[in-house]
């Protein structure tokens, strides 16, 4: 059964879609170089003019912005429109530096409703189900995002944002909540609750709709058996609106991208060169229909892949691969680039749940680093009551996981096996790596 939420656009054919985007991109250039000073002396710098772009063939010829840029406009220097036309702004966690404030049009705001509400139909919505969004309400576009589109497809929606898990619990059962919107280590979290109290049964999720951080194909088949649901992807971020810019469909094969307002490219991080189709580097996007915060040729830093091929959903919008990680993600550990989604894989294939945390340090010259990783419930219940037996075991375990770690990486990590529960859970993002080599820096 196919999901649309405007078929005419989702699955409008390919010519037609890049005839669209030429002509909206020809208007957003002209848009920017008109009412952005930022824009016009970028491009005059790097000698294009409007009249140069006749569609998105001409694309490469724009210069590229970068976070750093929006830290310098930060944070009225990007506003394309008058401060009087914008009705809200979004903003992100901030944890380095300076927030990116995005703003953002009544239209613009549709734009982004409309594209959640795409994704929530993708995941079999329809107005009699019941929205339970606990991403955070707020300044983070993970609730607002989900939430206006669900009013929009007419769902019940359950605006609850992060945190409390009683009460998340509670509602979840009394109002029979359907399809689940909030990062993916919480869903994990509240499938862990969810079968300590023995609620498997009163539960009528049937859906789930996670982003907002990476998370491995293995993390996902473990949510959708403890909360019984199919689990989606959905990918954004706040300097090109929020949740929505992609999002899977039944075929949970990589996300489409909203093609009518976004123009992707991959390109190699390192030299800014256009890559094909299929290979792996740095996502950026084109904003082709947004007003108040029109980024053109914006770096991500997120690492992944493009595909065209047909999609069986009938979606003709390119999908992207789910990303690895950030650029900045990567870690850099014994002169071996590592991310965090690769430790995860092989905890998960071990029989572990996504409860871990990975320090990384610096002794003399020499990096380290160490994984540890909680016991399931079923491997603390076998655990014997015999100190000295029980820690054969956890040796036993982490030599276990620290093999299956070299084999992946090709370096020695230590592991830690620690009991349930010794791991902080996460309510909204999940930190799972602590770098305490940044604090010598
Ligand atoms: O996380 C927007 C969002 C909210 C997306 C709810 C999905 C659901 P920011 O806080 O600005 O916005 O963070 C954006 O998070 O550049 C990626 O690195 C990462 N990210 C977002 N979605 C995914 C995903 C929101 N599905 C940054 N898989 C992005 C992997 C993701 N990483």
């Amino acid at each position: 059964m196919h999901n649309y939420y405007q078929p005419e656009i989702e699955t409008m054919p390919r010519e037609q879609l890049k005839a669209l985007q030429s002509e909206r991109l020809v208007r957003q250039v002209r848009h920017v170089y008109d009412n952005v000073k930022f824009y016009r002396d970028r491009m005059d710098a790097a000698g294009v003019a409007p009249e140069d772009i006749h569609g998105i063939e001409d694309l490469a010829k724009l210069p590229f912005i970068t976070k750093d840029d929006l830290k310098d406009q930060y944070p009225y220097g990007l506003l394309g429109v008058p401060l009087s036309e914008c009705v809200r702004i979004q903003s992100t966690s901030g944890t380095t530096g300076k927030r990116v404030v995005a703003f953002y049009t009544q239209d613009d705001l549709d734009i982004w409703d409309e594209c959640c509400a795409r994704a929530i139909v993708a995941a079999g919505g329809t107005k009699d189900d019941v929205c339970h969004v606990c991403y955070g309400y707020g300044l983070f576009t993970g609730g607002p995002g989900l939430n206006g589109g669900s009013h929009k497809v007419g769902c019940l929606t359950l605006p609850m944002s992060s945190g409390n898990t009683e009460r998340q619990l509670q509602f979840m059962t009394d109002l029979g909540s359907t399809i689940l919107c909030c990062t993916p280590s919480y869903a994990a979290n509240l499938g862990e609750a969810i079968a300590e109290r023995g609620l498997k049964d009163k539960i009528k999720l049937k859906a789930g709709i996670f982003g907002a951080e990476p998370w491995t194909e293995e993390m996902r088949h473990n949510i959708e058996e403890a909360l019984g649901i199919k689990a989606y992807d959905i990918y954004g971020l706040t300097e090109i609106s929020g949740p929505g810019v992609s999002f899977e469909c039944e075929e949970q094969r990589g996300m489409h991208i909203q093609e009518d307002h976004f123009i992707p490219e991959i390109i190699n991080p390192d030299t800014g060169e256009v890559l094909p189709e299929g290979e792996i580097g740095e996502l950026v996007f084109t904003c082709i229909t947004k007003k108040a915060f029109p980024l053109l040729r914006y770096r991500t830093r997120d690492l992944c892949y493009l595909t065209s091929e047909k999609c069986s959903c009938g979606r003709t919008h390119i999908r992207m691969h789910k990303p690895t990680g950030r650029s900045d993600d990567m870690m850099i550990v014994k002169g071996v680039n590592v991310f965090p989604s690769q430790i995860e894989t092989v905890l998960l294939n071990q029989g572990y749940q996504a409860n871990y945390q990975i320090v990384v340090d610096r002794i003399g010259n020499s990096d380290t680093i160490e994984v540890q990783v909680e016991l399931t419930p079923e491997m603390q219940a076998a655990m014997p009551a015999d100190t000295a037996e029980k820690e054969k075991i956890v040796t036993r375990k982490e030599k276990e996981v620290a093999t299956g770690l070299k084999n992946m990486l090709g370096i020695k990590v230590d592991v830690k096996v620690v009991d349930l529960k010794t791991i902080a859970r996460s309510e909204g993002k999940a930190v799972r790596v602590v770098d305490k080599r940044k604090l010598y820096a």
